[in-house]
């Protein structure tokens, strides 16, 4: 049967980020995707001054009861940019009531990058995102939010692993399953993620060669591309593998280009290669 996920992000209008991105990428790995936006903005944040944005917190109980009464239930539900404070609470929530046994529950804790917590996020916002992401069976910080969540001071990279194997036992105390860390470095010539098995131990480092520049968006390729692969029965590694692949050639198409990165990656151009790659055999 074919697999439906809840994709629960904002709508930037321009600038290919949260639901621009997700509902390609998760529609390209052959899935349902339906969607609960959380606010709509003319951009995202990043760069762009004087945005427009129109919270939709009083919109998700609504179309969250409609669901239920309708009796959806989804193979995964994946959760980025929350539009609101209150909002946290509301997804939480629509968690308890849509996951059934199987479906798989990813947070992308989208708060912080490069060290600062997105201005438009209130300095108590992590703390309740850290009891959003103990609702989750998977997690994916990057560096940045990770640290917010553990209330620990930002370090500049490269890291060394112990620092990273650290990080990773600090946050599965939040009770998740598995835990993927995105924007390590070990050195200058490489960036990746780490895939880490909370129940098992197992732990994977997934490095690709670093390019220059910082594009936005990046962080929902990625999650949209890992979570399309773990709802199709990829693990957890082979799924890290394709989603670090998969947003790297992307961004390496966008660098070569010389687009503006506010714009995001030109990830439409790679679309045909994710449905077979992204299938188990
Ligand atoms: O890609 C993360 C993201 C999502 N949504 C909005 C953002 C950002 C990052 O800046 O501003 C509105």
């Amino acid at each position: 049967m074919q697999k439906r996920i809840a994709a629960i992000h904002d709508i930037s209008c321009f600038g290919r980020c949260s639901l621009t991105v997700a509902l390609p990428i998760i529609s390209s790995a052959g899935i349902e995707c339906s969607v609960i936006p959380t606010a709509v903005l003319s951009t995202h944040t990043g760069g762009f001054d004087a945005y427009t944005y129109r919270d939709l917190t009083e919109d998700i109980s609504p179309v969250s009861n409609h669901w239920h009464r309708l009796g959806l239930g989804f193979d995964a539900i994946y959760t980025g940019f929350l539009g609101s404070f209150e909002q946290l609470g509301l997804i939480s929530d629509f968690i308890e009531r849509f996951s059934k046994k199987g479906c798989i529950t990813l947070v992308d804790p989208v708060m912080a990058d490069n060290g600062q917590l997105y201005k438009i996020f209130s300095s108590d916002f992590p703390k309740g995102m850290q009891k959003l992401c103990e609702k989750a069976d998977i997690i994916v910080p990057n560096i940045t939010e990770a640290v917010f969540l553990l209330s620990e001071a930002y370090k500049e990279g490269p890291y060394t692993e112990e620092y990273i194997k650290g990080l990773l036992k600090k946050l599965s105390v939040f009770g998740c399953k598995k835990i993927v860390l995105t924007g390590i470095s070990f050195d200058d010539a490489q960036l990746g993620a780490a895939a880490y098995d909370c129940i098992t131990g197992d732990l994977a480092f997934i490095m690709e060669t670093k390019i220059e520049g910082f594009y936005h968006g990046t962080g929902d390729v990625f999650g949209s591309t890992l979570i399309s692969a773990l709802t199709m029965g990829c693990s957890l590694n082979r799924a890290s593998e394709i989603a670090v692949g998969f947003t790297v050639s992307e961004i390496k198409r966008t660098k070569e280009a010389g687009t503006d990165v506010r714009y995001g990656v030109n990830f439409e151009e790679g679309l045909h290669k994710l449905y077979g790659e992204i299938q188990v055999k």
